[in-house]
């Protein structure tokens, strides 16, 4: 009797099962980055509304816009998350120091506590007059990429004229971007919608 031959693969079957197996991955890996960036540019909206409602007590307690920094030293320049000697202060209202794990994108987050901290204010409604200036509170992002800046405005600052990265609540200059978290008497950003 006679054994059947193990038949080698061809060069041709090789070649076609490692481009099939390229494509794949030619398709898998841009899918992987996008749902990375997906989740950062999630992450950094809920971190922004999670710090407007902390700047919002704060403010509501004490009648101080207040100041977090990222590796600052010393209660003064962490008044959301250490206990402080302003009169009405009833915090924490963060449970943590801010910190660069506050930072989707990996680098340092700041709350501000003036307006003017990159065009001399905001332009809520694009017409190109600065509507907020002087003290307010605002978030600052460092390492943003301009793709994820721009996804960022669009959740937050969806249908204002003018240019994306200058006008609205959502700043973006040189990889850093300014959210305008909250100024006593103004709305709060609009919720992000679907689609
Ligand atoms: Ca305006
Ligand atoms: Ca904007």
């Amino acid at each position: 009797m006679r054994i059947p031959q193990q038949r080698a693969f061809t060069l041709v079957e090789v070649i076609v099962v490692i481009s099939v197996l390229a494509l794949l991955a030619g398709i898998a890996l841009p899918m992987l980055g996008t749902t990375t960036n997906d989740a950062r540019v999630a992450k950094l909206v809920a971190t922004v509304d999670q710090l407007r409602k902390a700047c919002q007590r704060h403010h509501g307690d004490t009648r101080q816009y207040a100041i977090e920094q990222t590796g600052a030293t010393g209660a003064v320049k962490h008044s959301l998350s250490a206990p402080q000697q302003a009169e009405g202060w009833r915090g924490p209202y963060l449970d943590h120091a801010l910190s660069a794990a506050d930072n989707p994108f990996e680098s340092f987050v700041h709350v501000h506590d003036e307006l003017d901290v990159n065009r001399g204010g905001f332009d809520l409604d694009g017409n190109g007059d600065l509507d907020l200036r002087g003290r307010g509170n605002v978030a600052i992002f460092g390492n943003v990429d301009e793709e994820s800046a721009q996804r960022i405005d669009a959740a937050l600052d969806r249908g204002i004229p003018g240019d994306w990265n200058e006008t609205g609540r959502v700043q973006w200059r040189r990889n850093t971007l300014f959210v305008l978290l909250y100024v006593e008497g103004t709305a709060p950003p609009r919720a992000p919608q679907g689609g």
